[in-house]
């Protein structure tokens, strides 16, 4: 994941306009002010309105649908009346507000080690660049491609990265079944940074496991050039940076290695949108089952999960909770 969430997409939506000042309200909740509550609230609206088939026309039109409540409704029309908001402006004009969202751009750097960093003097990417010492191996790789981290990656690259990784990776072992996720696989243009899951048919969550298997993928993807770096390894998951070509940018990598009874779960969680994972599990919550990233439990009456369901495809997902199935490109919401 890019760890850093990103704004819906302004295709075709008609109230972009509203979208793009609740998103930059939500980063600077989430940043600066570092309220999770407000930071959702202001996301779920941007999510909302950005659905929504027609141009909302006031606050009392946004108020109605369900998710946006008065204050948001009332900046609505504070936008509408006067082409912005006040909140707005002061957030922009001042320093501090300024150099900790810049400073969370990069990769490592979260809201409170940004503010650390502010708070010692430490504003911009030139000062990071003088101060490495302050900062971690994840921080330092995530400075150091600054610029390239914040490209998209155009699908076609995406296509040639995923025909990389399958090829070193059957060299390891034949067996590997790998999926790329995220909005690549929703079809979008281009995407952020690469999501790709990982599993054998053999390695299930009740079989004994090899600490050492994903590393080892990880070991032969650095052996051929792809991957460059390593932000963090584990059992389960690298984070690292790839890059396909000696010319083209270098690229966020991140790498799941999940057991073979909880792929298709994760392929449908990681394949996301977020919003979509949200509406879906509410959706699940309403017919009586919990849905997380590894796996579908039914909720007893007593409100206690009972054992996984057992999952072969993403669809199996979708009839246990009676959900209209949604192809990926379907899931962009
Ligand atoms: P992008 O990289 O092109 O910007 O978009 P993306 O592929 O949709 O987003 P991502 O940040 O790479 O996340 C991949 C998927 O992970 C996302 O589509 C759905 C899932 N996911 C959630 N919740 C969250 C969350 O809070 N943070 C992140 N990073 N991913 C999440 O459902
Ligand atoms: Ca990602
Ligand atoms: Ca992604």
């Amino acid at each position: 994941m890019s760890g850093k969430r990103k704004a819906p997409s302004n295709e075709g939506n008609l109230n972009a306009e509203f979208c793009d000042f609740l998103t930059e309200l939500a980063d600077y909740e989430r940043n600066v002010s570092r309220n999770i509550y407000k930071y959702n609230a202001y996301r779920n609206a941007a999510a909302i309105l950005a659905q929504h088939p027609t141009r909302i026309k006031n606050g009392d039109d946004a108020k109605k649908l369900k998710g946006i409540g008065a204050k948001i409704g009332d900046k609505i029309d504070e936008f509408i009346k006067t082409g912005k908001l006040q909140k707005l402006e002061k957030i922009r004009a001042d320093d501090t507000s300024v150099a900790i969202n810049l400073l969370t751009r990069v990769t490592g750097i979260g809201p409170a080690k940004a503010r650390d960093l502010v708070n010692e003097g430490i504003t911009t990417i030139e000062d990071l660049h003088k101060n490495k010492d302050k900062l971690n191996h994840h921080q330092i790789i995530g400075l150091n491609h600054f610029e390239d981290f914040e490209k998209r990656i155009p699908r076609e690259e995406i296509q040639k990265i995923e025909e990389r990784l399958k090829r070193d990776i059957s060299r390891v072992d034949s067996e590997y079944i790998i999926t790329i996720c995220g909005s690549y696989r929703r079809d979008a243009s281009s995407s952020g940074d690469v999501d790709a899951l990982l599993t054998l048919p053999s390695y299930t969550s009740e079989s004994s496991k090899d600490s050492k298997m994903l590393a080892r993928v990880v070991n032969r993807l650095k052996d051929s050039g792809l991957v460059t770096d390593t932000l963090s390894l584990g059992d389960t998951k690298f984070m690292g940076v790839c890059r396909l070509e000696k010319d083209l940018p270098y690229r966020r990598l991140d790498i799941r290695f999940l057991p073979h009874d909880q792929y298709f779960c994760g392929v449908l969680y990681f394949t996301g949108s977020d919003i979509f994972n949200k509406t879906m599990r509410a959706h699940a919550l309403e017919e009586g089952f919990t849905l997380n990233e590894y796996c579908i439990r039914p909720v007893g009456s007593t409100g206690v999960a009972g054992e996984s369901l057992p999952v072969t495809c993403e669809r199996d997902v979708f009839d246990y909770i009676s959900y209209k199935y949604r192809e990926p490109c379907e899931r962009n919401m």
